[in-house]
């Protein structure tokens, strides 16, 4: 059917069921109060009632299509979400019904893991499959010496070097695409994940920026999130302009990131050891034994501190304003 091949399958065909006064469509880009969706046939712009709820870009929702208004968002499988800034307690969702996360992080400037494990945390809260993107290969030294430390700190996932400028790597971005399926580029503002999309359709679809001189952040240029289905049959989702994530995922996500010190942290002394000041902690054995690195470890802390924050946050909003 047409619709598959913009994602749809058995889990969101069992929630339409069987009627077809409405049709499905999947979100390509969203507002408050609009959705521009593909359906079967061709694009569509729906309304969403509020009653409707909002819609993320990746959804799948029925509408009426004579009258072009929204009736139902579907259940996503999964999405990747952040705590929206400000208001720990409510999650962002910032692409949905995601297979890939395109991990980006730039090579013209000093490689940082932290923002890349900030990521893992979305991706793997979702299930989604990671793929590290190190892109402006075209502005480093040694794009292979730096590939080579990102594969030694995360060997389970493919990391693949680009110039999105110069077309490198861009095939062998494409091959762990696969059609019907969608991928998500998540990374930090400027690090050419819309120019990444562009290289991988090869036309200006989405408007790219300049990159201020000085400091060499991007402009935030695309403002909104499209889903670009391109040729091969995959789908493509950029998500614009973060400067700072805070992951909407879990404790347990998050050792998922960091497999090996949730490991070591089995040998612990005490059960809930947070590996700080501890006596008898095996994460920090470790780190003076120069197995794991420290910044890791911090990073390790810091981002199931943040989690632990978060499921605190959510759940005193469940239980609603407090009486003075
Ligand atoms: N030299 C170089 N510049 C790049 C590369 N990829 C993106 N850029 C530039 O970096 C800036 C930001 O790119 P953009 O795609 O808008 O980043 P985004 O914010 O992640 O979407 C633009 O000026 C791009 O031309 C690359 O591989 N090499
Ligand atoms: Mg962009
Ligand atoms: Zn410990």
């Amino acid at each position: 059917m047409a619709l598959e091949r913009y994602g749809w399958g058995p889990f969101f065909q069992q929630q339409a069921g069987p009627q077809r006064r409405l049709k499905a469509g999947r979100v390509r880009l969203a507002t408050a109060r609009r959705a521009h969706v593909f359906a079967a046939d061709r694009k569509v712009s729906v309304s969403l009632p509020r009653n409707v709820g909002p819609a993320a870009v990746g959804d799948w929702l029925l509408f009426e299509p004579r009258r072009r208004i929204a009736r139902q968002v579907l259940l996503r499988r999964n999405a990747l979400a952040r705590a929206r800034p400000g208001r720990l307690a409510q999650r962002q969702i910032l692409a949905a019904n995601v297979d890939t996360a395109v991990i980006l992080a730039g090579l013209d400037r000093e490689l940082r893991l932290r923002p890349i494990e900030r990521y893992l945390a979305c991706a793997l809260a979702a299930d989604a499959e990671p793929v590290i993107v190190l892109n402006k290969a075209d502005l480093c030294a040694d794009p292979a010496a730096e590939a080579a430390i990102v594969r030694r700190a995360e060997p389970r996932f493919p990391v693949v070097v680009t110039s999105a400028t110069e077309g490198r790597g861009i095939s062998e971005v494409e091959s762990l695409l696969q059609p019907g399926r969608t991928a998500a580029l998540a990374g930090p503002s400027g690090v050419g994940k819309s120019s990444l999309v562009n290289a991988l359709v090869r036309s200006e679809l989405l408007e790219v920026g300049a990159v201020r001189a000085q400091d060499r952040r991007g402009r935030h240029t695309t403002t909104r999130r499209e889903l670009v289905l391109h040729p091969r049959g995959y789908l493509l989702m950029d998500i614009p302009g973060i400067r700072e994530l805070l992951p909407w995922s879990s404790p347990e996500a998050v050792r998922r990131v960091f497999p090996e010190i949730a490991r070591l942290g089995a040998d612990c002394r005490y059960r809930d050891c947070t590996h700080r000041a501890e006596p008898e902690c095996s994460v920090r054995g470790a780190v003076s034994d120069g197995i794991v690195d420290a910044d890791r470890l911090a990073s390790f802390v810091q981002l199931l501190d943040e989690q632990h924050d978060l499921e605190r946050a959510v759940e005193e909003r469940s239980r609603g304003p407090r009486r003075p």
